[in-house]
């Protein structure tokens, strides 16, 4: 049954929320295991993978230039609002680890934000190390080019296999250590727990002695994991979790 009792804030709380798909849903995002993980035919695992993006770039860059296209039409909903509005009241007693690449907690005025997997409208080139550069560009077509080096240019999107930036791993775990021996929530909200590195930070948590809280619309494959579980939209349901 759904325990919706909001959550108490006091001086000693550190909250470590991480946000998956469903949180954007209602910002009109489609969720990725939706359509079966499919993708006009294609699995998403091979568009978003290197091995994908090998053997055909294009289709790749068509897949990124729909969902920058799709995304910028998109504003953040009331669970954004609430993250932003917790956030301002805990300041660096909160950090948001999102796996969403939509950037709408940005939006929506989130400044401690980890974009574990990349960031949309983030391009970095497959060749040399010039740095991740800012980019709402569309490419259906062609795969556009270094200007530097001529190499292909990719999404900054962290695909399948491919290894999370250790800075923001590293900034996640300082986060958690500095929480130990204080009263410390991790809240997770609108991810399935299927993806790694991810699904697993909920076990660090409970590692740490942090009490576990899930928002999402279905009981995804970690509940067991969760101290609380709250089934429901999490523009319904954060609004009215904390006090
Ligand atoms: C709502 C709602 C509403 C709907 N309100 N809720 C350990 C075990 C097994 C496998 C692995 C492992 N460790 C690593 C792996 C491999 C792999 C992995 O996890 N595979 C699994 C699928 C089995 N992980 C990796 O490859 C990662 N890399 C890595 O581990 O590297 C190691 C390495 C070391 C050394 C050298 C090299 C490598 C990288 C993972 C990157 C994932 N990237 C993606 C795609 C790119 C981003 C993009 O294009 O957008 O990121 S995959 C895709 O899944 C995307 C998402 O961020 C991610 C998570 O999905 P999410 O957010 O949970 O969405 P959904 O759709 O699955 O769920 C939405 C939920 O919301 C549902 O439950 C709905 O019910 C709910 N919902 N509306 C509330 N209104
Ligand atoms: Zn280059």
């Amino acid at each position: 049954m759904n325990d919706l009792a909001p959550l108490r804030l006091d001086d000693d709380l550190r909250v470590l929320v991480l946000t998956g798909a469903g949180v954007s849903a209602e910002s009109g995002i489609a969720t990725f295991r939706d359509s079966n993980g499919l993708w006009e035919q294609h699995r998403v695992e091979d568009v978003a993978s290197p091995e994908g993006f090998a053997r055909d770039p294009a289709l790749v860059w068509r897949f990124y230039s729909l969902r920058r296209e799709a995304a910028a039409k998109c504003a953040p909903n009331p669970g954004h609002a609430a993250l932003a509005a917790l956030e301002d009241r805990l300041g660096d007693r909160f950090l948001l680890a999102t796996q969403n690449i939509d950037g709408l907690h940005g939006v929506a005025g989130n400044t401690r934000v980890v974009e574990m997997h990349g960031n949309l409208y983030t391009t970095r080139c497959s060749g040399c190390d010039r740095r991740p550069f800012r980019d709402d560009s569309l490419h259906p077509d062609a795969v556009p080019r270094c200007d530097r080096c001529g190499s292909m240019l990719r999404p900054h999107i962290v695909w399948f296999g491919e290894r999370l930036d250790p800075a923001d791993l590293q900034r996640i775990e300082d986060f958690i250590r500095a929480a130990r021996g204080h009263r410390m929530v991790f809240l997770a909200a609108g991810t399935s727990g299927v993806v790694y590195p991810a699904a697993g930070l909920v076990d660090v948590c409970r590692r740490a002695g942090a009490e576990t809280v899930l928002v999402n619309l279905e009981a995804p494959d970690n509940v067991g994991a969760f101290d609380r579980v709250i089934t429901g939209r999490s523009g319904e349901v954060l609004p009215a979790l904390f006090v």
